[in-house]
C-alpha cells in the first residue's frame, strides 16, 4: 500500500471524508489544510482572522500561510502521510515538490475524486458550513477550476495521479481508493 499521498478535488468532492477513513485504517497522517486554517480560525490569532476573511468569500488562503503551516507539519512526521486539500495551486506544488525533496519523501499516487458539480453543490448545501452558501459554493468551484484543476496534468504527466469517481456512496468511493492504491 502506497503511504505518501495526496487526494485531490473540488469542494465538497469528499477528500476530508474519504482521507479521515483512509488515515484511521492505515495509520497515516492526516494533514487537511482547511482543518488546520479552521483550527488558526477558531484560536483567534491574527493569521486565523485574515484566513476566516478569505476563507467565507471562498477565496484561497494566501501561499505563504498555507505553506508555512504544512512545512512544520510534514518535517516532523515520521509514518506515512496524506495530504488533503493542499496544494491547490502550481506555486503550493511547485513548493511541495521542494520541500519533499529536502526530506527525501517522494510523493507516491494522487488520488483525484471527480465528482459533478450537481452533487458537489448539493452536498455542500446539506453540510451547511459558514462558506457551503450557494453564492461562496461559486466561487469556490470556479477557484478550483482555473488554480487547482491544472495540477490534474502536472500529476498525469508524472505518471502518479489516478482519477475515482466520486459520485458513488461513501463507502463505494473508499474501496475504489483502495483498490487503486493497493
Ligand atoms: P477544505 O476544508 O479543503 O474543504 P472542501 O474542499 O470544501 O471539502 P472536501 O472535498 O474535503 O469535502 P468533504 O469531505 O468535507 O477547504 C475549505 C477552504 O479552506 C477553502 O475554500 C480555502 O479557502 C481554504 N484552503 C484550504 N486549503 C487551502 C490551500 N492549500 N490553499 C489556500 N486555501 C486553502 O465533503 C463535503 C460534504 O459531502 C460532507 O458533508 C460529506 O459528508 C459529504 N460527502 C462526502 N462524500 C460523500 C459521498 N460519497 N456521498 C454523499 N455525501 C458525501
Amino acid at each position: 500500500m502506497k503511504k505518501k499521498l495526496l487526494f485531490i478535488g473540488p469542494p465538497g468532492a469528499g477528500k476530508g471524508t474519504q482521507a479521515n477513513l483512509f488515515c484511521t485504517k492505515y495509520e497515516l497522517e492526516h494533514l487537511s489544510t482547511g482543518d488546520l486554517l479552521r483550527d488558526e480560525v477558531s484560536s483567534g490569532s491574527v493569521l486565523g482572522r485574515k484566513a476566516s476573511d478569505l476563507m467565507n468569500k471562498g477565496e484561497l488562503v494566501s501561499d505563504e500561510l498555507v505553506l508555512s503551516i504544512v512545512e512544520g507539519r510534514l518535517v516532523n512526521i515520521q509514518k506515512g502521510w496524506l495530504l488533503d486539500g493542499f496544494p491547490r495551486t502550481v506555486n503550493q506544488a511547485n513548493s511541495l515538490k521542494k520541500l519533499l525533496e529536502k526530506i527525501n519523501q517522494p510523493l507516491e499516487a494522487v488520488i483525484s475524486i471527480k465528482v459533478t458539480d450537481d452533487y458537489l453543490i448539493k452536498r455542500l448545501l446539506a453540510r451547511g458550513r459558514e462558506d457551503d452558501n450557494e453564492k461562496v459554493i461559486a466561487n469556490r468551484l470556479k477557484i478550483y477550476r482555473e488554480k487547482t484543476s491544472p495540477l490534474i496534468d502536472l500529476y498525469t504527466k508524472q505518471g502518479i495521479l489516478v482519477g475515482i469517481d466520486g459520485n458513488a456512496d461513501i463507502d463505494v468511493v473508499f474501496s475504489c481508493i483502495e483498490n487503486a492504491l493497493g
